[in-house]
């Protein structure tokens, strides 16, 4: 087998291995395992428009390429095509996506660059595989300088209904851009379905049973990937002495119960309605007042975007509203901490909560609810409540699903959450484990790369496959 050569936007640091998400794990694994190249931006913006910073380290067997973007290259392709175009209308949030022409040629650019820059790196029997939104039209763009590698490309966040692709100016384009890769990984079978509609009805191209379909001069497949964790990092991780913060934390709540939530700061993560759906909680239910604690942990991300800024006040202001009516001199329902926690501590908090509220209002995945469920005590094991427009939802059936837009579905749904009985929450819990142990972040990116370089005969075509 050839080398491995992984590119995304962004990437890890080659020694920061603690840290590192089980996504960065997974794929250093692999490209540790075959040798290979990961490129991506280095998360600097240069100043003027000179070429390119690039930086290459190696380290275990893989070289890290990492390239500067300039101030227009992130203004028009990360700041605008992806993160206000591609980035709403995916979560389908028409309302808050702003179209630019120049954001959409800066996109194009930036990924015509990324391929400029790989090509001559790449040797015949290289297998390629590209992550995410930022990414779409890299293998037309490597295409059209004559690579003939095997590319698959993983989208990690939905892919959207077709009347809502519809929107996007160059919806042909991006479709057809996708089609130019040997396989597509969605995350779950609705947004491959999304795909494939999109396909047949606006360019008249059907797949056949094992996921394959003939687009533009060249046979493509596609199939359902669904990310996961380092299940048994995670579990480590739980079960480790209590950190500083964890034993602050549980210090802090006196008798009291935890519902935990932990998400970057997003619109698409539910936050302000969920918030509000406490409050009508508090008022469906008043004898749940100095019950509990509800702790939002969400650091602040894309801070340069207006959307993201007019969230950070929104969630404050929800907060505030619901600590102003319900709080008392000697407690107050919601605790909001702006900032990130580290992994390993991040597990001993989902421990010490009795809830873990995972709401999104649409999520490609949402690794939380799994890393929620990786770190329960066996014995007391928390309950998992579930937005279920996240794609988590089609894996954890243990968890109580919700729907992020009804307030008193939510409020009910956590007093059944705080009621739940020890021997429905084992019965719950103890199958989802199960399936995570079994699905971990290692067995997807097997499953992945053995489909791009044709070991497996077929994609899966099923999110519990
Ligand atoms: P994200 O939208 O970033 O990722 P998610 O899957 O929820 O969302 O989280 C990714 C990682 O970030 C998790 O490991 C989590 O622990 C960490 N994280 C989130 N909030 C944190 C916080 N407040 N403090 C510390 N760590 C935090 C995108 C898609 C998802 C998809 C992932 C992976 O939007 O749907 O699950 O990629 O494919």
């Amino acid at each position: 087998m050839g080398r491995l050569i992984a590119v995304s936007n962004r990437i890890p640091k080659p020694n920061e291995r603690n840290s590192a998400g089980g996504l960065a794990v997974a794929v250093r694994n692999a490209l540790e395992h075959q040798g290979g190249i990961w490129l991506g931006w280095s998360g600097e913006v240069s100043e003027g428009s000179d070429a390119p910073k690039i930086t290459e380290t190696r380290w275990n067997n893989v070289d890290y390429v990492t390239i500067d973007l300039t101030e227009r290259d992130h203004d028009e392709y990360y700041n605008g095509f992806a993160n206000r175009a591609l980035w709403p209308l995916f979560h389908h949030r028409p309302g808050l996506t702003e179209f630019a022409r120049r954001d959409m040629a800066g996109y194009y650019r930036v990924n015509q660059l990324f391929a400029r820059l790989l090509t001559p790196m790449l040797l015949p029997d290289d297998v390629i595989w590209v992550h995410d939104y930022h990414l779409i039209p890299l293998a037309s763009e490597l295409r059209a300088q004559g690579v003939k590698n095997r590319i698959g490309f993983f989208l990690h966040i939905p892919w959207p209904a077709p009347e809502l692709l519809t929107i996007l100016p160059n919806h042909a384009r991006l479709a057809a851009n996708l089609a130019c890769y040997d396989l597509i990984g969605f995350q779950t079978r609705q947004f491959l379905d999304n795909y494939l509609n999109y396909m047949r009805d606006e360019l008249d191209i059907v797949m056949d049973s094992h996921g394959r379909m003939e687009a533009f001069g060249r046979t493509t497949q596609a199939g359902v990937f669904p990310i996961s964790i380092d299940t048994e990092e995670f579990i480590r991780f739980a079960r480790q002495p209590k950190s500083s913060t964890c034993r602050r934390l549980e210090k802090s709540l006196e008798d009291k119960m935890l519902a935990l939530s932990v998400d970057r700061l997003d619109y698409s993560k539910g936050i302000p309605q969920r918030i509000e759906a406490f409050g009508c909680f508090l008022e469906l239910y008043p004898d749940y007042r100095h019950r509990f604690y509800a702790l939002q942990i969400a650091p602040t991300t894309r801070e340069q975007i207006p959307e993201y800024a007019e969230i950070n006040r929104e969630v404050a202001e929800a907060a505030g509203r619901v600590n102003g009516k319900f709080g008392d001199i000697d407690w107050a329902p919601i605790r909001y901490v702006n900032r990130s926690i580290g992994r390993a501590a991040l597990a001993g908090l989902y421990r010490s909560a009795r809830v873990g509220i995972v709401t999104p209002l649409r999520d490609g995945m949402n690794l939380v609810a799994k890393e929620f469920v990786a770190a329960q005590n066996e014995e007391d094991p928390g309950v998992l409540v579930l937005s279920r427009f996240a794609g988590a939802a089609h894996e954890l059936k243990g968890a109580i699903q919700v729907n992020p837009y009804d307030t008193v579905g939510m409020a009910h749904a956590f007093k059944a959450a705080f009621d739940m009985p020890l021997d429905e929450r084992i019965s719950r819990f103890r199958p989802m484990l199960q399936h995570l142990c079994e699905h971990d972040v290692h067995r997807w990116c097997r499953n992945f790369l053995e489909t791009l370089s044709g070991q497996r005969a077929s994609a899966s075509l099923s999110s519990v496959a």
